[in-house]
């Protein structure tokens, strides 16, 4: 059996995206801004995909959504044009941010240190979330922006958003937020939370790879990413991905769409599941169940190497994580288990489990059962810490990414 459980890593693609899509590869292939019909014909599927985004995050239409390639690029962009605009061109200094972001916010923050920016990376608590009181005595009148995600993707904790936008409106302060993994799996609505930008992928939610959009309040001003043609009112300049973009607005529809029924289903499997290991020995799971995406668990199972555990899960045929699979080639200890003051050698001990709209029963019946097993053997091997273990017919420990074609 084969059990796919790193869906926060990425997902699989939803058959009905991916007909939606297929036209726009075959038959409606033309350039959007080319004047004869095969560029206008294109014109209402991007439209409708550009409604569909707005429609699921109850965006206004004084608001502006961008498409982007993912949110690599939509949280790079937020992060340099703040950077460029209100710091270099004005007279702000200082931008906040928290010490469990996806490492292209962290990674962008310390370019953006080398430059002279100062970045106050604010810590979380025992739950691994920022409390929006701590946001608020961080801030000071150099500050340019606040970025803080609004659900994290190794815990699934979700964070006060709502009241940080708020300080920060308070304030005067720019507030981005990374929403890739709260699109799809909870309630995201702009209108309520009012940042001023967010970011979203769709990869994350059924959606192809290589598309995000990156969501602006009221339009404002943010400097151009890719000068060029006239894309994107300009800001962000190349040929538009049809199919993709497409293909990403199907998705958000589909993910947003009675979220509460799908995401009970997902939660009802999630509990069982977690139920059901912390049944193990000496394991816990970071994070409040009532406070956590529907979708995931990061559990610590103590003497139980991550790596190693993922490698015996791996060859039962279930793909889990240690944490973010951007950082997985290193043998790293859990950085939200290190953010929240977890013991070292508990940190390297986090297996992250992540389900979608797609996983079924069986597959967890099937995961408790194995999962178990490969703990027994890990804690066999060792009675006190297991290193990555050879698994049987397993492969190492590499997780090495084609550069190049
Ligand atoms: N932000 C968050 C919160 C993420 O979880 C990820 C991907 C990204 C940004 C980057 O998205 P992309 O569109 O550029 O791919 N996170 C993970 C993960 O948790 N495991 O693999 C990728």
């Amino acid at each position: 059996m084969r059990v796919y459980l790193d869906n926060n890593a990425t997902t699989m693609v939803a058959p009905e995206v991916v007909s939606e899509m297929e036209p726009y590869f075959s038959q409606k292939y033309g350039n959007p801004n080319s004047l004869h019909d095969f560029g206008r014909e294109t014109h209402p599927g991007i439209q409708r995909a550009i409604d569909r985004i707005y429609t699921a995050i109850n965006a206004n239409d004084e608001d502006d959504i961008i498409i982007t390639s993912c949110a690599t690029e939509s949280n790079n962009w937020v992060l340099k044009s703040v950077w460029v605009d209100k710091i270099l061109n004005g007279d702000k200094n200082h931008i906040i941010t928290t010490e469990v972001e996806h490492p292209s916010v962290l990674a962008t923050c310390k370019f953006l240190e080398s430059q002279g920016v100062k970045v106050t990376y604010l810590p979380v608590n025992h739950e691994g979330v920022v409390e929006a009181h701590i946001v608020n005595s961080f801030i000071t009148n150099k500050t340019a922006l606040v970025s803080v995600m609004w659900a994290n993707n190794e815990t699934g904790m979700i964070f006060p958003v709502k009241e940080i936008a708020e300080i920060c409106r308070e304030n005067g302060v720019l507030f981005h937020t990374d929403a890739v993994q709260a699109v799809g799996k909870i309630k995201v609505d702009v209108n309520e939370v009012k940042p001023d930008f967010m970011s979203m992928s769709a990869h994350k939610f059924h959606g192809p790879k290589g598309v995000g959009a990156l969501y602006i309040k009221d339009s404002q001003a943010l400097s151009p990413l890719l000068n060029g043609g006239e894309h994107m009112g300009g800001r962000r300049s190349g040929t538009l991905n049809v199919p993709y973009i497409v293909g990403m607005g199907k998705a958000i529809e589909l993910a947003t769409q009675n979220l509460e029924e799908t995401t009970a289903k997902i939660r009802k499997l999630r509990d069982k599941l977690e139920d059901a290991l912390l049944e193990i020995p000496d394991t816990f799971v970071v994070g409040s169940r009532d406070n956590r995406t529907p979708n995931t668990l990061l559990i610590s199972i103590k003497g139980v190497e991550g790596e190693g555990m993922l490698w015996d899960l791996n060859r039962y045929g279930i793909g889990a994580s240690t944490g973010s699979a951007c950082a997985s080639e290193d043998l790293e200890a859990n950085t939200v288990m290190v953010a929240i003051g977890e013991d070292p050698e508990l940190a390297h001990t986090g297996i992250r489990l992540s389900l979608s709209r797609y996983t079924t029963e069986e597959e967890i019946d099937y995961t408790i059962e194995h999962f178990k097993k490969a703990v027994d053997r890990l804690r066999n091997i060792s009675s006190s810490y297991a290193k990555v273990a050879p698994t049987p017919g397993g492969e190492a420990a590499e997780c090495h990414i084609p550069q190049h074609a």
